[in-house]
């Protein structure tokens, strides 16, 4: 198979002798994946290592951008559904529903990741004058190319079991690169300890990408701290738990909170049943295509669920990662 058909960010063709250079002087490790770099307390594949460093250089940020971060598979869709969904509703789609932007695209579609070699971030020009981004990067990456610049960011947080869960779904549906084979193919994987057993001690070990997550999610805990107006901190269970109190503080902190009239109207419970698994995953937009990352939309929408991990973590699986997560959060005020 030919290595183009790689995901992108599991490939190594877009690196350039000066990130080569750079990444020889780097810590590097493995997972079963493929090859790591850690970069700021932060491990990257080699092409996301290339994106991350472009994004640091080039990137121009404007004050109005909006910047929405969460670790992998901790439910960044559901997050760019909604923050599209509290700025697009000054547009009166009520009138219009049709031409919403969520009925028609993809939410990643609609919100770029930053440390993506894909898009040209610099041409990116939503319809709206508020830009929409996204990312995994931890905070001190991600604020180096900010470069001082007062965005807004929101970071997502979700229990650790389940994100893993999550991930190992994610990637045995798809169709993954089998490196033990050597032969560089596609295979389908089976959910089964095979596949979570790596990544279970990938994640016990920190070495995952875009991990440690306790160091990820906690560099965007410190910073909602001690800068409150500028950094977000939400979780997936709460969104589950509580989504109009949920929606209504994201509102207010991007600085577009919901009128008395909008919440007479029902507008809270309108957007969250848009952008619900449910109706998401219900629309063509998101039941076929790819992102520009060759991903198929509708594998962003499983479950959705909090506590997935019992069907799949043993006893002893459970106690070895909460201990280890409670160790590392430890006397920081988080838990997650
Ligand atoms: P990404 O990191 O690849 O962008 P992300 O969207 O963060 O993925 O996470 C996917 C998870 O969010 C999936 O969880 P599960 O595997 O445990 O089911 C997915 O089902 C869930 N998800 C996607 N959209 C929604 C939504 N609208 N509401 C709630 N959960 C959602």
């Amino acid at each position: 198979m030919d290595h183009n058909e790689l995901p992108v960010n599991l490939r190594e063709d877009k690196v350039s002798d000066e990130t080569k250079k750079l990444i020889s002087s780097l810590p590097t490790d493995k997972d079963s994946q493929g090859n790591l770099c850690k970069y700021q307390g932060c491990w990257y594949y080699y092409n996301t290592f290339q994106a991350v460093i472009s994004f640091q250089k080039h990137f121009q940020p404007q004050d109005t951008d909006i910047i929405l971060a969460s670790t992998p598979k901790s439910g960044t869709t559901w997050l760019k559904a909604l923050t599209v969904a509290l700025l697009e509703r000054s547009k009166h789609h009520d009138d219009h529903p049709m031409n919403h932007p969520l009925l028609s695209n993809n939410p990643h579609a609609l919100v770029p990741l930053l440390e993506s070699s894909a898009p040209d971030l610099t041409k990116f020009s939503p319809s709206s004058s508020t830009r929409l981004f996204s990312t995994h990067m931890p905070l001190y990456t991600l604020k180096e190319g900010l470069k001082g610049s007062p965005c807004k960011i929101v970071f997502m947080c979700r229990n650790a079991k389940d994100a893993l869960i999550s991930r190992m779904h994610f990637r045995s549906t798809r169709n993954v690169l089998n490196r033990d084979c050597f032969r560089c193919k596609y295979e389908k994987i089976e959910v089964n300890s095979s596949v979570l057993e790596p990544m279970f001690e990938s994640l016990c070990r920190g070495v995952t990408f875009y991990g440690p997550i306790w160091d990820n999610v906690l560099s965007y805990w410190r910073g909602s701290l001690e800068d409150p107006n500028h950094v977000l901190f939400m979780k997936y269970e709460e969104m589950k738990e509580e989504p109009c109190v949920q929606l209504k503080r994201l509102a207010e902190f991007l600085g577009f909170p919901f009128t008395e009239q909008e919440e007479d109207r029902g507008v809270v419970e309108k957007i969250l049943e848009l952008c619900s698994l449910r109706s998401l995953s219900d629309l063509e937009a998101n039941k076929s295509g790819k992102t520009v990352n060759g991903v198929d939309h509708k594998f962003f929408f499983r479950k959705g669920e909090v506590g997935d991990w019992k069907n799949h973590l043993t006893p002893e699986m459970e106690s070895k990662i909460d201990t280890i997560i409670e160790e590392k959060l430890r006397g920081s005020g988080l838990s997650f």
